[in-house]
């Protein structure tokens, strides 16, 4: 494609801006201090395997997962580009068991949730991972930010998004006018549109969940896996099993292809594994906007009212018809509960 006819990142949200109410350029500065946060880990992740930076950093997170070098410098490189916005009051990190208040912006209008370095345990094997962020506006009543204005439903996000550093490094985002998809040219360092207006096909023939837990999970989520599993030609079935163990990875692959990712109450994580601020609502506010569901199984994601910054809730998410149908195994099935637990 010659060169003018690619439409940037920074184009194209300069032209949406009107459309999503940013009349004053906050949230495109927001963006532009993401893209930036985004090309630097870029650069950080396509090296790793050269310096020193693969490996654990030594320490912990507040989730008591063990911390990888890249985390810790993808969580440094990000705060670090929000705070310096001047747009952002707090930013919440899977990496920070406390918010952090941005010194000098305690009344600016926005909040971040990220999780800076999703799909961390592949960092080391070479396997995509990425970065995720949720974007919030605060309650203009409250002058100062405080911790209560991080306690929103995901269905208020004015944002969302990730960036996967994969074959190639994508950032795809909606700020509720659809999904676009923007690919890094690494000649030019310009993320340029590549997937224009994304929408995920309402039935898929992909099915994403780790089942050796199998035996630990929900009587409906069994059965949800058994009928992915049985031959019937009508309904393309089996359905491919595809998972990577990178929440980003898998969700990506089935929002362009079709399919559902499933994370159920296990044993070791009752509520399930994925985080509700900073991995489920922003990729449920996308896959929403791409014509996609995702429910806890009992509600719809971004309804749920959080209680805690680090939440986990259970995750099936994906081409809507495939979610409807595991949800409704689950409903007849009774409890949606892990199988020590019944
Ligand atoms: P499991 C990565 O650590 C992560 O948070 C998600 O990206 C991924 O989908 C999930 O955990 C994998 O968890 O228990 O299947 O290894």
């Amino acid at each position: 494609m010659p060169y003018s006819q690619i439409i940037t990142l920074e184009q194209f949200i300069v032209d949406q801006q009107s459309l999503y109410k940013d009349a004053g350029g906050s949230l495109s500065r927001i963006f532009r201090s993401l893209e930036l946060a985004a090309k630097v880990v870029n650069r950080d992740v396509r090296k790793a395997g050269l310096v020193d930076i693969l490996g654990n950093h030594g320490a912990t997170n507040t989730h008591g997962e063990e911390q990888k070098k890249l985390d810790v410098i993808a969580n440094d490189v990000f705060i670090a580009a929000l705070s310096k916005s001047g747009e952002v009051s707090i930013v919440i990190s899977e990496e920070n068991d406390e918010p952090v208040f941005v010194e000098g912006c305690e009344e600016e209008k926005y909040i971040v949730a990220i999780d800076p370095l999703d799909g961390s345990s592949n960092i080391d094997v070479n396997a995509s991972i990425g970065t995720i962020f949720s974007i919030y506006r605060r309650n203009a009543a409250n002058k100062v930010a405080s911790l209560a204005d991080c306690m929103q439903k995901g269905k208020h996000q004015v944002a969302a998004g990730y960036i996967i550093y994969g074959s190639s490094t994508m950032l795809v985002y909606t700020t509720g006018l659809g999904v676009n998809g923007f690919t890094l040219d690494d000649s030019i360092q310009e993320f340029c549109l590549s997937h224009p207006k994304i929408q995920i096909p309402s039935q898929g023939k992909v099915f994403s969940i780790n089942e050796g837990n199998y035996a630990d999970f929900p009587e409906g989520v069994q059965e949800y896996v058994q009928y992915c599993k049985a031959k019937d030609k009508e309904t393309n079935r089996p359905y491919g099993a595809r998972y990577i163990g990178s929440l980003i990875a898998d969700f990506h692959r089935n929002l362009l292809k079709g399919g559902i990712f499933i994370y159920p109450p296990t044993e070791k994580t009752p509520n399930g594994k994925l985080r509700l601020m900073y991995e489920c609502n922003p990729m449920s506010f996308i896959v929403e906007q791409a014509g996609g569901k995702s429910s806890t199984g009992k509600m719809r994601v971004l309804d749920v009212l959080p209680e805690d910054l680090h939440q986990r809730v259970p995750l099936f998410i994906g081409s809507a018809e495939m979610v409807d149908m595991a949800v409704s195994m689950l409903n007849n099935a009774g409890e949606l509960v892990a199988a020590d637990a019944r």
